[in-house]
């Protein structure tokens, strides 16, 4: 443990004996992420001292000005490198010649997007407010959410990263889609390369995970800026079978898709479906979220296959895993799934109405764990897909902590958090 007093032990002037009261005590280390900048503080003196009062003051704590804000009449303050901000903030506060000392803070500006429907997309930024437009419509609790605009500061994504929605294709045209989509994708039903969504599923998924966002038109994406492929493996009732859902898998991963979004399930084991996830993980190095399943019962598949899919469950506003969420030990995170706003097709939606819809599950939850992976993916693309999996794991918040302390069958890890996932990539480079 360092002593200030050693440090002290340097002054020289009689003035600052009170200081040397401190010498000896030892203080923890700072921790974790720092909240201010390291090796500064910020102080300001009493204006009756003197200028070279307020030198010796300095240096007797081997410390320097970097800069002063004249108008405050307050120094930035350059510490030793062996002492930390609170070990100082504490000895020049013990100057009484010095009439505040404090932490140069480190503020963080939350990136809150301009789209029209933010407000209602509590799953990203929760502060209590209505879920859903209906009158009579429950309130959530404020950051019930997965920390959305804090995290953005950090990134929004880039372009590079391809999400593949393998699903019931897309509205390509969809105003909130249509700039975000990489190319008509595949529509392994039909047999053609336009991806059209006729069923509605796979839009309000591919909206969740990126929506164009910023743009005063309709939600916001988790990944802002990636790009979404749009494949169709089920029919417009939301069906698939081995065969579609196979070809297009490998289809997917095979034409730039470095994330899977798979947001539907069966009760029972596939080996063909099983095959094609393992080249999507070992061979084509795809990270791939998939939704647990909404019969509150065992995990379907491909959750349940342990080794390449990040099973994802859902939980609600009151961050409260949803009643309905599949479960089980294959579980590894959940991301809110009840009453999430996202974009609908056009086409169906019925004339006087915007196209965006309040939808549940768990598809909408595996949707947000999508994103992530894509904004975890552009800050490092050299990770592997179990690297990404470990890192939304293990900084999910363990929100059932009262009734399931740690890693459950109901929520895994716990509800995601985007800035407890990001915020540690940017700083280790
Ligand atoms: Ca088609
Ligand atoms: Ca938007
Ligand atoms: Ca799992
Ligand atoms: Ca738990």
């Amino acid at each position: 443990m360092r002593k200030i007093g050693r440090v002290l032990n340097a002054g020289l002037i009689a003035g600052m004996t009170a200081l040397l009261i401190f010498g000896g005590s030892d203080l923890p280390r700072s921790q974790a992420d720092p909240d201010f900048v390291p090796g500064e503080v910020l102080l300001k003196f009493k204006s009756s001292v003197p200028l070279p009062e307020r030198a010796l003051a300095l240096a007797a704590l081997r410390s320097r000005a970097l800069a002063r804000i004249s108008s405050l009449n307050a120094y930035v303050v350059r510490i030793p490198e062996d002492a930390t901000v609170e070990e100082m903030v504490e000895a020049f506060g013990r100057n009484p010649d010095i009439a505040y000392v404090q932490p140069n803070y480190i503020y963080r500006a939350c990136l809150t997007p301009n789209d029209k429907y933010f407000e209602d997309q509590y799953a990203l930024f929760n502060k209590g407010q209505q879920v859903g437009w209906v009158p009579g419509s429950p309130q959530g609790k404020p950051s019930a959410d997965i920390k959305a605009t804090s995290a953005w500061e950090e990134t929004t994504g880039i372009a590079g990263v391809v999400i593949g929605i393998v699903d019931t294709g897309v509205d390509l045209n969809h105003p909130d889609l249509k700039n975000k989509i990489r190319s008509r994708g595949y529509d392994f039903v039909n047999g053609d390369t336009d991806a059209t969504d006729d069923n509605g599923h796979g839009t309000m998924v591919a909206g969740i995970a990126a929506a164009e966002t910023n743009n005063y038109e309709g939600i916001a994406g988790v990944a802002w800026n990636s790009k979404i492929l749009p494949v169709k493996v089920l029919d417009q009732f939301g069906s698939g079978t081995t065969v579609t859902i196979v070809n297009g898998i490998l289809w997917a991963v095979d034409n730039g898709a470095q994330i899977l979004n798979l947001s539907f399930g069966a009760p029972a084991k596939d080996n063909a479906v099983e095959e094609a996830l393992k080249y999507a993980f070992e061979t084509k190095g795809v990270f791939i979220a998939a939704a647990a399943g909404n019969d509150n019962t065992a995990v379907y598949y491909p959750a349940a296959y342990d080794r390449y899919v990040c099973a994802t469950a859902a939980t609600d506003y009151n961050d409260q895993r949803t009643t309905w969420s599949n479960f089980g030990p294959e579980i590894d995170v959940a991301a809110p799934g009840d009453k999430i706003i996202t974009t609908y097709p056009v086409a169906l939606t019925p004339a006087g109405f915007q196209p965006y819809k309040f939808q549940d599950g768990t598809s909408m939850a595996g949707a947000h764990v999508a994103g992530l992976a894509a904004l975890i993916r552009g800050i490092k693309p050299s990770l592997s897909p179990s690297d990404i999996m470990n890192i939304i794991r293990y900084s999910a918040d363990d929100v059932n902590s009262s009734i399931h302390k740690g890693r459950d069958v109901f929520i895994g890890y716990g509800r995601i958090n985007m800035e407890k996932a990001l915020v540690p990539l940017k700083i280790i480079k």
